[in-house]
């Protein structure tokens, strides 16, 4: 299940709600799971007809950018066919079912920061071409049959249940590694990207704001604010007591330890001067999206929504989390942060 997946289970189950979850079977509490794949449009219709829902938040997709240029037929398939599938299975059920599609801030691409809901689309990956697909879709179904469909356009959004293979999970569960002394370095693509992260479950709650309006809408869900990778490494780093000097260019940059806390002095296998970020070009990507920032006054606005927790806050919490999970005492400023929010680090 893809982690905000699990945290729209989480928020609905919370409110009281049933949510429907395809491609998953088992049964867990008020969680009823059923089986079902985006790419069987004969399985989509029979899961509608008999469970008649209420709402579909959409989420399901082949979501991983770099993959999506390995993999451009399937992730068609899947992340723009799929949406269609679900939407015509939508207006043949005769349900009125509200529908939530998970449109990409990777859509915007190339289009300057910050993005609003009316910046033109410039996708720059087989999975942005795949999103724009299906928003437009969605917009399709909304104007011509009247369909209560929304658009949530998600910048970043990260959490500890983030897969491992994206940026910021990668880097955070790398850290714990390095400390826990079973990995010796991290190896990354481009330092230089910027992405608008946010925290998961708070989008979640913002997308459930959006089929409580009286009309379906489009919204811009981000931070507004731009960090690069090589940023969210140092925060990451620093918070844990690490500090990074970067030296060289291009594929030759290292990140060095520069210094660092007196715990982690006392340490066999962490030395000043020595390299823990190495590039590996195996991680960039055929075309790349340099700078993404949401414009968020609409969601602002027209919902009163505006995330609590930023990039400090986002970085504390992640790390937390991958330095219990390998036994290590965090510094605990990012579970004070989760207490009483969605997520518990429990
Ligand atoms: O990359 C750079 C990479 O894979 C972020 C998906 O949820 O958010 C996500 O898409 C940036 C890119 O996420 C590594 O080149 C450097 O510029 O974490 P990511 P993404 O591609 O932004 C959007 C909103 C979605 O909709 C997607 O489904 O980080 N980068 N070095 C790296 N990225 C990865 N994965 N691994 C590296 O080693």
């Amino acid at each position: 299940m893809k982690c905000t997946a699990s945290g729209v289970a989480q928020v609905l189950l919370i409110r009281g709600e049933l949510i429907i979850f395809i491609q998953i079977h088992m049964i867990h509490r008020r969680l009823i799971l059923h089986y079902g794949d985006l790419s069987d449009s004969s399985n989509l219709n029979r899961l509608l007809v008999k469970i008649q829902p209420d709402e579909i938040y959409h989420l399901a997709a082949q979501s991983h950018v770099r993959v999506s240029f390995d993999i451009p037929e399937y992730t068609g398939n899947v992340t723009a066919l799929g949406t269609v599938r679900l939407l015509e299975a939508i207006r043949c059920s005769g349900h009125k079912i509200k529908f939530y599609q998970a449109s990409s801030s990777e859509m915007f691409g190339l289009a300057l920061a910050p993005q609003s809901e009316h910046t033109i689309f410039q996708p720059q990956s087989p999975y942005a071409c795949a999103k724009v697909y299906a928003h437009w879709m969605v917009r399709n179904y909304r104007d011509g049959y009247g369909l209560f469909a929304c658009n949530g356009i998600l910048f970043n959004h990260e959490s500890p249940r983030r897969g491992e293979t994206f940026v910021t999970r990668k880097i955070t569960r790398g850290l714990a590694g390095i400390l826990a002394g079973t990995q010796k370095k991290l190896y990354m693509g481009n330092l230089d990207a910027k992405r608008d992260w946010g925290f998961a479950p708070e989008y979640v709650e913002m997308m459930w704001l959006m089929l409580q309006q009286e009309k379906s809408d489009d919204y811009v869900v981000g931070s507004g604010e731009s960090h690069s990778v090589r940023e969210f490494i140092e925060k990451t780093f620093s918070y844990a007591g690490i500090n990074i000097l970067w030296r060289g260019k291009g594929l030759n940059t290292k990140g060095v330890i520069d210094s660092l806390s007196p715990k982690l002095k006392k340490s066999t296998f962490l030395k000043k001067g020595s390299a823990i970020i190495e590039i590996d070009r195996e991680y960039f990507r055929p075309n790349e999206v340099d700078c993404l920032q949401a414009d968020i006054a609409k969601a602002k606005k027209q919902l009163h929504w505006q995330p609590k927790v930023k990039f400090d806050g986002l970085v504390k919490i992640m790390v937390d989390y991958d330095l219990k999970a390998v036994g290590i005492i965090p510094p605990g400023e990012g579970v004070n942060i989760c207490k009483g929010k969605w997520f518990s680090h429990d």
